[in-house]
C-alpha cells in the first residue's frame, strides 16, 4: 500500500516537473527533479563553471606585457570577470547538492571537463583579441540561449554573463580593429592568430549533432535550447562580415554563401583532433591543469583562514 503511494506521488512529481518544461518555465532548486536531469545540470554548469576559471590562464599570460596602461587595465578587467563567469557558475552548481570543493576536485582529477578551446596557446598579443572576437563571439551564441534554459538558477546566472561576454567581444574586435589599422607586422599577426584559433572556436560548440549524445535529451529537457550544429552555423555566419569588415580571411576554401539555404556553407573541423583535445591530448591540457592545481594548493592557506574566522565569529 506504501509502495503504491510512493508510486503514485512519484508519477505525479513527474507530471508537475513534465508541465514545467512544456510551457517552458524554470525548474527550482527546491522542486522536484528527476535524478537524470540534476546529473545533466551538474555536468554542463560543472563544465562551464570549469572552462571560466580555465579560461584565465591564456589570456592571464599576456596581461604582464599588455603594450599600454590602457590595454593592460581592459585585460585585467576581462580576466576579472571570467572568475566571476566561474564563481556564478559554482554558486548555480551548488544548488543542485554539490559543493564547490567537490566539483574542483573532479576538475583536478580529470573526472569533469572544461572547454577544448582553453587547451591551445596564446603565442601573440593580436591572440588576446582573436579570443575576444571568435572565442567570445561563439560563447555569446552558445550562452544566449542558455538565459533561457529551464533551470532557474542557471538560466539567472547567463544573463548577467552574457551583458558581459558582450563588452568582452568588442574589446576583442576593437583590438584586432586598431592592429588591422596598424603595421604590415601588425597584420600579419592578426591573420596568423585568427588562422590558429578558426577552426578551435568552431569546435567549441561541440561535436556534430550526430555524434552528440547528450543533445537530445538535453533538448528535451530545455536544459540546451538549440543543438550543437544550430549554433555553429549561426556563429559562422554571424562571423563571415565581421571578418571581411576587418579584411582578414578565415582559414576555410569551403567557406561560402549558400543562397539557396541562406547559410555559409563551411568545411568541417578536424573531429579527430577535438577528440584527442578532450581526452586531454590537447597542446596544453597538462599545463592547464598543473597551473590550476598550483593556484588551488597556494591559495589553501586563504580558505583555512576565512573558515576559522566564520567559526571564531559564529562562536
Ligand atoms: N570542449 O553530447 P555533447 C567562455 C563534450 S567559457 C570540451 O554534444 P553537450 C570563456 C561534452 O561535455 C565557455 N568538451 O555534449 C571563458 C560531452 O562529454 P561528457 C564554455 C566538450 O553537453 C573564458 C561530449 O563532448 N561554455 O566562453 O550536450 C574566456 C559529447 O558532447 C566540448 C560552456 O560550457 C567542448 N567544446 O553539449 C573566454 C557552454 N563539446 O560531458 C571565454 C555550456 C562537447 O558527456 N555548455 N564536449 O563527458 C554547453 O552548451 C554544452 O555542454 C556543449 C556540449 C555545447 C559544450
Amino acid at each position: 500500500m506504501t509502495a503504491q503511494l510512493q508510486g503514485a506521488s512519484d508519477a505525479a512529481l513527474q507530471e508537475a516537473f513534465d508541465a514545467v518544461i512544456a510551457r517552458h518555465d524554470r525548474i527550482e532548486p527546491r522542486d522536484w527533479m528527476p535524478e537524470a536531469y540534476r546529473k545533466t545540470l551538474v555536468r554542463q554548469i560543472a563544465q562551464h563553471a570549469h572552462s571560466e576559471i580555465i579560461g584565465m590562464q591564456p589570456e592571464g599570460n599576456w596581461i604582464g606585457r599588455a603594450p599600454s596602461l590602457r590595454r593592460k587595465a581592459i585585460l585585467l578587467a576581462k580576466v576579472q570577470d571570467e572568475a566571476g563567469h566561474g564563481l556564478y557558475l559554482y554558486a548555480a552548481c551548488e544548488t543542485l547538492g554539490v559543493s564547490r570543493d567537490e566539483l574542483v576536485e573532479l576538475l583536478l582529477a580529470g573526472k569533469q571537463k572544461y572547454s577544448s578551446i582553453f587547451n591551445y596557446p596564446t603565442l601573440s598579443y593580436a591572440d588576446v583579441g582573436t579570443i575576444g572576437w571568435l572565442v567570445d563571439g561563439a560563447a555569446i551564441c552558445n550562452q544566449v540561449p542558455l538565459c533561457r534554459t529551464s533551470y532557474g538558477p542557471y538560466g539567472r546566472a547567463m544573463i548577467r554573463i552574457c551583458k558581459e561576454e558582450s563588452f568582452h567581444q568588442r574589446q576583442g574586435y576593437e583590438l584586432l580593429a586598431t592592429m588591422v589599422r596598424g603595421t604590415d607586422e601588425q597584420r600579419a599577426m592578426v591573420q596568423e592568430s585568427v588562422d590558429r584559433f578558426w577552426w578551435p572556436s568552431l569546435m567549441m560548440f561541440g561535436p556534430p549533432d550526430t555524434d552528440s549524445p547528450n543533445s537530445a535529451q538535453s533538448m528535451a529537457w530545455g536544459i540546451k535550447r538549440n543543438s550543437n550544429d544550430e549554433l555553429r552555423q549561426k556563429f559562422v555566419d554571424m562571423t563571415v562580415p565581421q571578418a571581411d569588415a576587418l579584411g582578414v580571411t578565415l582559414p576555410d576554401p569551403a567557406l561560402r554563401w549558400n543562397a539557396a539555404r541562406g547559410h555559409y556553407d563551411f568545411g568541417p573541423p578536424d573531429w579527430d583532433e577535438f577528440a584527442a583535445v578532450i581526452r586531454g591530448d590537447g597542446p596544453c591540457n597538462a599545463q592547464r591543469i598543473a597551473h590550476r592545481r598550483a593556484a588551488h594548493d597556494e591559495g589553501s592557506w586563504v580558505r583555512e583562514a576565512a573558515t576559522a574566522f566564520a567559526a571564531r565569529t559564529e562562536r
